[in-house]
């Protein structure tokens, strides 16, 4: 009896061998699905590069894996990205690091007026930043890709031609450029880009102080009808991953997604700059909007003003116990080596 039952499971065994074997697993295998949750509209830029990175995971993976996209915060919204893909609420999620200042302290740090000159150089340098101090706020997720968008602006519905015009102005801004607005004398007021929207229909604002491909992006250029060029900081933004389901993908996937990385957040921060050209040529030209540049001797008053917004980071980061100085070496370095 005993010797019978054991000749039956040799038999099942082998036969579960054979089926494994000879079963046509992999053309069968459902693709793998993930989601993947943005803030803004679209049309907008983060939404751009999601797709962008959407359609290469696609080929690469030869279909292996599906993304599904959620723009305009249908899925995650702009304050609870990070605890949403945290969550599992989704897979994956596009972040503006400006919305939580006080979570992303080293990576924010690139948004301080160190002189980044375009999106393509802040996304390298906010690549490396991280990379190289690996802060243990990400220690949950898996970092897809890290870009920033080009240096911000002033867009309003006056014109601004001196401190004196900026003096107490309402203006939507957030982190660092909130800060900046705010060592100038304006008044930055605090919301995710979205509601901007509304807060310029209602008046709330006057303005904003942002990269400028928004003007076409978000129709600003409609109303807003001045930009006053400061060149300043940038914003600076994080994709990233929920980790069980990043450990849970296979190895070669994997593979793909890191190998993406890097050159995700180049041809984020590329699409950026030459999206703000085409911006602000259908701004100047179908929207009449005028452009202000600041005059050598004005300039130097607003630069003056920015001198000390870096030694106060210092401080305050030191105080944290963050190695605030060499943050700051670190992004000059990172701006002179890929800026040449
Ligand atoms: C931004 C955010 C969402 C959509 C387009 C955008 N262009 C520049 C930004 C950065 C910004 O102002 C913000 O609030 O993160």
């Amino acid at each position: 009896m005993r010797h019978k039952f054991g000749i039956m499971i040799l038999v099942v065994f082998v036969l579960s061998l054979l089926c494994t074997g000879f079963s046509p697993a992999p053309v069968l295998a459902e693709p793998i699905k993930l989601s993947y949750a943005n803030f803004p509209p679209a049309p907008t830029f983060p939404c751009v590069q999601m797709e962008r990175w959407k359609t290469e995971v696609e080929k690469r993976t030869k279909g292996k894996v599906v993304v599904n996209t959620f723009p305009g915060g249908t899925l995650l919204g702009a304050k609870n990205m990070m605890d949403g893909v945290i969550a599992g609420q989704a897979d994956i999620g596009n972040l503006s690091m400006a919305y939580q200042p006080g979570r992303f302290i080293v990576t924010n740090a690139t948004s301080l007026p160190l002189g980044i000159p375009n999106a393509r150089v802040g996304s390298l340098v906010l690549w490396d930043l991280w990379e190289k101090y690996q802060p243990d706020t990400f220690a949950k997720v898996k970092v897809l890709a890290m870009f920033t968008t080009a240096p911000t602006n002033i867009m309003s519905k006056v014109p601004v031609r001196t401190l004196d015009d900026l003096k107490g102005l309402d203006l939507r801004a957030s982190g660092g450029a909130a800060q900046i607005l705010g060592a100038w004398g304006a008044n930055p007021v605090g919301m995710p880009m979205p509601a901007t929207v509304e807060a310029l229909q209602k008046g709330v604002v006057k303005g904003l102080f942002s990269s400028l491909e928004v003007m076409k992006d978000f129709k600003f250029a409609e109303s807003c009808k001045y930009v006053t060029k400061t060149d300043t900081v940038i914003y600076p933004f994080a994709v990233v991953m929920n980790m069980d389901k990043w450990n849970a993908l296979p190895k070669d996937v994997q593979s793909v997604f890191d190998d993406l990385r890097v050159e995700q957040s180049e041809w984020t921060g590329n699409y950026m700059d030459d999206h703000v050209k085409k911006a602000m040529e259908w701004s100047v030209e179908s929207q009449k909007v005028e452009v202000i540049e600041l005059s050598a001797a004005e300039k130097a008053k607003w630069d003056a003003k920015l001198a000390p917004v870096t030694a106060e980071w210092i401080e305050k980061a030191k105080a944290k116990g963050l190695p605030a100085e060499a943050i700051v070496a670190d992004i000059k370095a990172l701006i002179n080596k890929y800026a040449k």
